[in-house]
């Protein structure tokens, strides 16, 4: 049986890419809701529809587990979705604690980044009050990074210059640890290392996700039933087209070459 993974687009490949590490001999099914993304600047009701939609058909392929490979879906609707469905589903949200950890000692700041959505969110408040030294914390939404990697666009030369515009007013000295609060975000991880001028350390959710799924198909005794196939889906529907499938593939591989330090 597949473990099911969730995004509004490609962000959730980066959330992949880590099971793939830690769970190579699963299959899975990869869910982009490619229709609605972007899911970040809609509204909280619209987007749970989406999400309920999405994960409805998921289910209905018959899975073992779900991952919502996105931090704004993650916000919006994993309380709900538990109650509904009978696997287990693990969702992923900004690393905020071990970020605050990683600067406590640097008296830096820590800089979230992630969706209007995410951030504006409940949960992400709650999480951030729930930190001792909450006052470290900052935050920016990127929703332009959404774009450029559903258009496939990473080139440094327009990305730097996006990144620099919207941090303008930032002392960027004062950063010490960066949160990918979105998963398209490790995509750009380059780019954002860039435009500090001292080195920061840059987190996202992703691993602990992946250990976690482990840790729980371990516990149920369902692990190791695959060889690492997965089916991709567009919306609701099989993606056949070999171009789109080789993007996805050149995708992984351009996550190998990252080489993300926070690995
Ligand atoms: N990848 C999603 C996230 O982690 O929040 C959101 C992208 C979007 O749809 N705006």
């Amino acid at each position: 049986v597949r473990i099911g993974f969730f995004d509004s687009g490609i962000g959730g490949l980066t959330v992949l890419h880590q099971a793939l590490r830690f769970l190579p001999n699963e299959d899975y099914i990869f869910y982009a809701d490619t229709l609605h993304v972007p899911y970040g600047e809609k509204s909280k009701e619209e987007v749970r529809e989406y999400i309920f939609n999405a994960v409805d058909f998921m289910a209905n392929q018959g899975i073992k587990a779900l991952v919502i490979a996105c931090n704004t879906a993650t916000s919006i609707a994993v309380d709900d979705l538990r109650q509904k469905y009978d696997f287990p589903i693990l969702g992923i949200e900004p690393a905020v604690k071990p970020a605050v950890q990683s600067c406590e000692g640097k008296r830096k700041k820590v800089l979230v980044l992630a969706t209007n959505l995410t951030l504006r969110e409940e949960k992400f408040h709650n999480l951030v009050r729930s930190i001792d030294h909450h006052d470290m914390v900052e935050s920016l939404p990127l929703p332009g990074l959404v774009q450029f990697a559903e258009n496939f666009e990473f080139r440094e030369e327009i990305v730097v210059p996006y990144l620099k515009e919207k941090l303008s007013s930032f002392d960027l000295k004062q950063y010490g640890t960066i949160v990918l609060g979105c998963t398209h975000f490790p995509y750009f991880e380059n780019s954002i290392k860039k435009i500090f001028p001292e080195e920061v350390d840059i987190i996202s959710g992703s691993i602990g996700t992946a250990k976690n799924l482990k840790g729980i198909l371990e516990a149920k005794n369902q692990i190791n039933d695959g060889t690492g196939d997965i089916l991709f889906f567009k919306s609701g529907f099989k993606v056949e087209d070999k171009e789109t499938l080789s993007n996805y593939k050149k995708l992984l591989i351009m996550l190998d070459e990252l080489q993300l330090c926070h690995l």
